[in-house]
């Protein structure tokens, strides 16, 4: 064992469940092994390590296949919008409902359980910026057993937001030790389906702010631009085109970033929620 391998596989221990991808975790496994202990006395541990290893790689697999196939329940889902959402929990927790509020989606609800049985994708609309909402199919224990559970799970972990709709303590257990079990870390918010203000909490939970652009002499252009918050001037022109940024002269800001109406500013001016900005260029 070289020197400090005691040290380095605690580190790797410790790294372990912040892995956010099978390859991720498999990777990590893999250098337990090979800095872990290797006497007599640790085979239990190692074999352990290797069981899971294969795992992993089994799951890894059959996420990939499960997700080329076009056919099987829309998994290649195209991101569309500013940012992706997911809506998961456990079967009828209010899902579809929470997505018909939210949404222009008109999902099938029902008393009874497991009514959706792939992804609904729709469209959120946030004062003009259209942001992509999927309603998952409820997950279930030990769904990454199940036979869509890896394919749906890596639709999750590909979004931008988790949302857990849930009805009582026990389905948020459930839906986080499944979230836990894939890897994927849960940073997102926790809603019932008839909360008052979710798209405000998604939004907000998203990081984003929309700013309009306007050209000289006009009212301001709709649909407003999504930007990450702390996003600049350089920001907003690099997304309206790719040469603003080279052809920038000054630009002109009216909102709450701005000390008074129309201030004239530059490329790194920080901007915020609902500002105008009129760009002018050489
Ligand atoms: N008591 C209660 N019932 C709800 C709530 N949200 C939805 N429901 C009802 O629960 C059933 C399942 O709702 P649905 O939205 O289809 O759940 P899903 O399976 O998670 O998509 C329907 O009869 C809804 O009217 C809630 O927050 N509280
Ligand atoms: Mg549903």
């Amino acid at each position: 064992m070289p020197t400090n391998a005691g040290f380095e596989y605690q580190r790797l221990e410790k790294e372990y469940p912040s892995a956010r991808t099978f390859l991720e975790k498999i990777a990590i496994l893999q250098k337990m092994l090979e800095v872990g202990p290797k006497h007599k006395g640790a085979e239990k541990l190692r074999n352990d390590i290797k069981k899971k290893i294969a795992k992993y790689k089994g799951l890894l697999d059959r996420e990939k296949r499960l997700s080329k196939g076009g056919n099987r329940g829309g998994l290649s889902i195209k991101k569309e919008g500013a940012a992706r959402i997911v809506l998961i929990g456990a079967t009828n927790t209010g899902k579809s409902t929470l997505l018909s509020r939210i949404t222009n989606a008109k999902p099938e609800i029902a008393e009874y359980e497991h009514t959706t049985r792939k992804p609904e994708i729709a469209t959120m609309d946030y004062h003009g910026v259209m942001l992509q909402v999927i309603e998952m199919p409820a997950i279930t224990k030990d769904y990454l057993e199940k036979e869509k559970g890896p394919a749906y799970l890596g639709v999750v972990r590909d979004s931008d937001l988790i949302v857990i709709v849930s009805r009582s303590r026990d389905d948020i257990k459930l839906i986080k030790e499944e979230l836990e079990e894939a890897g994927i870390p849960f940073n997102g918010i926790i809603v019932n389906s008839m909360d008052n203000n979710v798209k405000e909490r998604i939004w907000n939970k998203l990081g984003l702010i929309y700013v309009y652009t306007k050209s000289p002499g006009k009212n301001k252009d709709y649909p407003p631009i999504a930007l990450n918050k702390k996003a600049n001037v350089r920001d907003l022109a690099l997304n309206v085109h790719k040469d603003f940024v080279r052809r920038f002269d000054y630009a002109r800001v009216w909102g709450k970033s701005a000390r008074f109406s129309g201030q004239r500013v530059g490329l790194n001016h920080i901007l915020q929620e609902e500002d105008v900005i009129e760009l002018h260029l050489k």
